[in-house]
């Protein structure tokens, strides 16, 4: 007990201080910035259900589920979903317990524009979102917003997606008109989520629409989602932000790479081929001082474009205009991250498709089997990372960007007591402080993925990666939070992590007790 108070005093003492207690274990504690962003996030699809209700149009989600009932792990599909679209009142109740300061979501483009186009606009889905941001702002939560979460409305799907130019001026609109709608509520927005993930996806072949073209339609996607992105930044600052004063910005997925085994030169090398191709791809336009794609993207695709017959690279070429639009297109670097893989550079048995993505890359892909695996086969927990993939991006794009984690979370089968979702963000948010105070990084913020359990794409409600417990069994949804909940507030009101919540035990040891 006396131990308790006396941690409690220090611990007020430091906060915001930026300096540090001494453990016995010679860890260092220190304390997240009084201004530093907490918050969590989730998405339309994956929360919103009523996916036909309130005068909302169809996605590519809605449309390929209902074909396809058997696509995802468990046969469901979002229709339902978290029922945020009737529960959000309760969601801001969550929201506030956590004692975080913001909430990203997206809108759902075809609940605004049901019919993708603005030349009809979904009076209800606009007072849904408008409500929405009302009583976030009421509960003194910022609202943070993401135009585009994957839910393409189904009509543009069929013209091919991102691939075709034509999305970009669809989307300009789409945007336009959601800045016009809710710029005086919402003064932070994310265009479209994790373009490399979504380009992969879309056209790997794998995942929904499932449209197989990984060596042209998905540099097709990445490149129109880089103008897109750009072009309703610029209209952003040209049109709306005098008035609005919000800042707007691309969200990235960056997981580490790390080299297999670190002494091989060949290894690393592909390490950095992996980073260069999957974040440098979109950062290096964005975030650099010379713009356009990094040097060895371009001579990577060109070559191997070139070897195999193409008359032209299958990566478009921007124009000097385009360049300049996008370089210095962001108002803070949003960093989506979740593990780290080990590189290694391919062996003559490897066999990639010809052309594809992973050809151009030229990579293999592994994870070390000594990291835990909580849920889900590609996410292995290795929190080192974090910091790394921080310190690349500064060394690449400098310290003068602010930097704040968008999403960062693990999944697990669903348990109340969620010790490997607590000995996560402890050891995460540890990295994050590392970052701030050993690295002097320009991190200014951390939102966790995900609120509650939700829609884990592909793998439906198989996966969990809440901080409260959602009971799909049940008509209303309940919501129970988890022990992560009660943690994730203990981090945010203490402003730093606990570490009495690392190991699993059967009587959790309070550290106050
Ligand atoms: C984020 O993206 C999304 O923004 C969010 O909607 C999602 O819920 C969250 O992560 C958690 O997944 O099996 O090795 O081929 C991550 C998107 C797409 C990442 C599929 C992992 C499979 C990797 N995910 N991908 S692998």
């Amino acid at each position: 007990m006396f131990i308790g108070v006396v941690l409690i005093i220090l611990n007020m003492m430091q906060i915001g201080s930026g300096r540090y207690l001494e453990m016995d274990n010679k860890m260092k504690i220190y304390y997240f910035p009084d201004d530093f962003a907490f918050g969590v996030s989730t998405a339309a699809y994956q929360i919103e259900g009523a996916w036909n209700e309130g005068g909302k149009g169809e996605s590519i989600w809605d449309k390929y589920l209902h074909e396809h009932p058997k696509y995802t792990k468990d046969g469901s599909n979002a229709d339902i979903a978290t029922d945020s679209y009737h529960k959000y009142i309760e969601d801001i109740e969550m929201i506030k317990k956590l004692g975080v300061g913001y909430y990203r979501t997206s809108l759902s483009w075809p609940r605004i524009l049901p019919d993708g186009t603005d030349n009809k606009i979904n009076k209800e889905g606009v007072l849904y979102y408008r409500t929405l941001f009302k009583e976030l702002i009421k509960a003194n939560i910022t609202p943070v917003v993401t135009l585009y979460h994957w839910d393409m409305p189904t009509i543009f799907v069929d013209l091919g997606g991102w691939s075709n130019p034509v999305s970009l001026d669809y989307f300009e609109d789409y945007a336009r008109t959601s800045f016009r709608l809710f710029g005086d509520l919402v003064k932070y927005w994310l265009t479209v989520n994790e373009p490399h993930q979504h380009c992969v996806s879309s056209y790997g072949g794998s995942t929904i629409p499932g449209l197989k073209s990984p060596g042209v339609a998905l540099y097709l996607c990445t490149h129109n989602i880089l103008l897109a992105h750009a072009r309703v930044y610029r209209i952003y600052h040209q049109e709306f932000r005098d008035e609005q004063k919000g800042k707007i910005t691309l969200p990235l997925d960056c997981n580490w790479s790390m080299p297999k085994h670190n002494g091989r030169p060949e290894d690393q090398e592909a390490a950095e081929r992996h980073l260069e191709m999957h974040v440098g791809m979109f950062a290096h336009p964005i975030y650099s001082k010379t713009g356009d794609y990094p040097e060895l993207v371009r001579q990577r695709i060109d070559n191997a474009s070139h070897e195999e017959g193409f008359p032209r690279s299958r990566l478009p070429y921007f124009t000097d205009e385009q360049i300049e639009a996008l370089k210095g297109s962001s108002d803070f670097f949003s960093l989506n991250h979740y593990t780290t893989y080990l590189i290694r550079a391919p062996s003559i048995e490897d066999e990639f498709e010809i052309p594809s993505y992973d050809h151009d890359t030229g990579v293999k892909v592994e994870q070390d089997l000594s990291w835990s695996v909580p849920g889900v086969s590609w996410l292995s927990v290795y929190a080192p990372g974090l910091r790394k993939m921080i310190k690349w991006i500064t060394k690449k794009y400098g310290n003068e960007i602010p930097i704040i984690v968008t999403e960062n979370g693990v999944s697990d089968r669903g348990q109340i007591d969620d010790y490997d979702r607590v000995s996560y963000f402890n050891e995460y948010l540890y990295e994050l402080l590392l970052a701030i105070h050993e690295d002097g990084s320009n991190v200014k913020g951390y939102f966790a993925w995900s609120l509650m359990d939700n829609f884990e794409w592909d793998d439906g409600y198989s996966q969990k990666f809440g901080l409260y417990k959602v009971d799909f069994n049940d008509p209303k949804r309940k919501r129970t939070p988890k022990l992560s909940a009660k943690i994730f507030h203990n981090i945010v009101c203490t402003r730093t992590v606990d570490f009495n919540f690392l190991k699993p035990s059967p009587e959790p040891q309070l550290l106050l007790e």
